[in-house]
């Protein structure tokens, strides 16, 4: 699994390093990983009704190595994530698109579930991994709501789950409006650049003629 978390990662690595020189910045801030770990492989296991056996493992589990990539703007998103998908040794199993359509409790990401093969010393073995697409404002959110509903029962009464709902609106309110500004600022970049261009063409004449 370790393996498998491995080459998706440099996967996004390589995309994040072409893209940057594309569009000088950085579609991703952050990568990080996980290899679920067996007490709670165990617990889904057993919550599935599933024996709890190797095979039973690669079999009914997609979310054993498991990645999340924290991307700047919610375009960005589905931009790496349609990049990979392309990939002819990527096969994309499921896609859950929780942020065109949120959990109820306002958990925003992109969560794909893919195959890769990785090649071992007996031969190829096909691995799932789970791959969490999300923006930092996105993560924000679901990094403190993990932190602070946790195995914790008051946090389901209704002021709270109502209050952090309302909290993650306004952050994806946030992120549409920092990718409206981000989409203003490239739109008048252009525009100067196509007048800039303009006036080289209507000033060339005359340097032409001094030329000759
Ligand atoms: P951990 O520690 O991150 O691994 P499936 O996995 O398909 O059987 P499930 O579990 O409903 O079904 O999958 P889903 O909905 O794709 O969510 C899986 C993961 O998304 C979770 O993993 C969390 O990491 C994240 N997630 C989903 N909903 C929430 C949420 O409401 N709040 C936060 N903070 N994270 C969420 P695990 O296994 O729960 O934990």
């Amino acid at each position: 699994y370790n393996s498998a978390i491995r080459e998706v990662r440099t996967k996004f690595e390589v995309l994040n390093e072409e893209l940057s020189y594309k569009t000088s910045r950085n579609p991703i801030e952050s990568i990080t990983s996980r290899v679920k770990k067996p007490f709670s492989i165990a617990q889904k296991l057993r919550r599935m009704g599933k024996p709890l056996t190797v095979a039973s493992i690669s079999e009914s589990l997609n979310d054993v190595a498991g990645i999340r990539v924290v991307c700047s703007f919610i375009d960005d998103i589905y931009k790496v994530a349609e990049m990979l998908a392309k990939q002819d040794d990527i096969t994309v199993v499921a896609v859950k698109d929780y942020i065109r359509k949120p959990k109820p409790n306002g958990y925003r990401s992109y969560h794909m579930i893919v195959e890769i093969p990785v090649f071992f010393s007996e031969g190829k073995q096909i691995m799932r991994v789970e791959i969490q697409l999300r923006t930092v404002a996105m993560d924000f959110w679901a990094s403190l709501e993990h932190q602070i509903k946790y195995k914790k029962e008051s946090a389901d009464r209704p002021e709270i789950v109502s209050e952090l709902k309302s909290c993650a609106e306004t952050i994806a309110a946030t992120d549409a409006r920092m990718l409206g500004i981000r989409k203003r600022i490239e739109n008048l970049e252009k525009e100067s650049e196509e007048e800039s261009a303009k006036g080289q063409v209507l000033s060339s004449p005359v340097q032409r003629y001094t030329i000759e």
